[in-house]
């Protein structure tokens, strides 16, 4: 309860999350930041479904601008929120920042205009757990739920920390808190941030690393196949999940294993259509630069 009460302290400093009706409606905010309806006409890309995980706000290593950007772009009739949403670990080194708050906003806005959003709470935002069965701001809070395709594939969809004690070694790699992660984290932000000057599109360090010790690959395909068994058990077609950091859409037995990746390393999401074909959708875009550019950078499809 106390840590709920400084995350509504930290909002009340920065200002509210979202503005007004009346002053959307006015298109000002109160903290005299652009008003999202003012922003330059954009590709809106619609979706059934889109399902995102571990975005760990609150900590330095949130990509918050390009995840911002992506809730711009995207649209769906129903978001879900996988956990690790807010990194409830890192209230003693908070971090928050005006791309932080962009991307509560974005939510909330999707919430305004309608869209479904349903929050399963992961273990970094553990606290939100005592919220089970309530809405809050208009998000409904759950343990784990089953999502039906448009082709009606049952999907179990929960965040998949249950699973770390099962599997039991090589543990570094699902903790950010962890030393050698999170510096890899850190020399992984520098090279974004030098690449956005240089107007790259983003690339992960630690997520190449990550890829490349084989301890960590081992973790991960024994970690999907613990989750499948799971699934499976429950007499479901299918389980989205998020926690390792690892996007991935594969079959494992008789079971679809989604994995919807994070916005610390890897930025993505799973999306479903209107049709309820399922794809990984990783949002590498090149951020303007601080000189304003003619045409808007268009966002860029990587095929996972
Ligand atoms: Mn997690």
């Amino acid at each position: 309860m106390q840590k709920v009460a400084r995350i509504l302290a930290e909002a009340a400093r920065h200002g509210n999350f979202a503005p007004k009706t009346s002053e959307r409606r006015q298109g000002r905010d109160p903290r005299g930041l652009p008003p999202l309806e003012n922003r330059p006409p954009r590709a809106v890309r619609r979706h059934r479904t889109l399902f995102i995980s571990d975005i760990h706000l609150g900590t330095r290593g949130c990509k918050a601008d390009l995840l911002a950007d992506f809730l711009a772009h995207n649209d769906c009739e129903v978001l879900y929120l996988v956990g690790d949403i807010v990194d409830g670990w890192q209230f003693k080194r908070w971090y928050w920042s005006e791309a932080q708050d962009r991307v509560v906003r974005e939510v909330l806005r999707k919430v305004d205009e309608g869209t479904e959003v349903i929050y399963v709470p992961g273990n970094h935002d553990e606290f939100l757990r005592d919220y089970i069965g309530r809405s809050v701001a208009g998000i409904a809070v759950v343990r784990e739920t089953v999502h039906e395709t448009a082709q009606g594939v049952r999907l179990l969809v929960l965040h998949g920390d249950q699973f770390d004690g099962v599997i039991g070694c090589a543990k570094w790699l699902a903790h950010v808190g962890d030393r050698a992660y999170s510096l890899a984290l850190r020399l992984n932000d520098g090279l974004h941030a030098i690449r956005r000057w240089l107007g790259l599109p983003y690339w992960s360090l630690s997520a190449y690393l990550k890829r490349a010790v084989k301890n960590a690959v081992e973790y991960v395909s024994r970690y999907e196949e613990i989750v499948a068994r799971a699934a499976a058990q429950r007499g479901v077609d299918g389980v989205v999940c998020g926690h390792i950091h690892h996007a991935e859409m594969r079959r494992i037995g008789d079971i679809l294993y989604l994995n919807d990746g994070d916005w610390v390393e890897s930025c993505s999401a799973l999306a479903e259509d209107a049709f309820g074909n399922l794809e990984i959708l990783r949002w590498a875009i090149a951020p303007p630069r601080s000189v304003p550019q003619p045409a808007h950078p268009t966002p860029a499809f990587i095929p996972a």
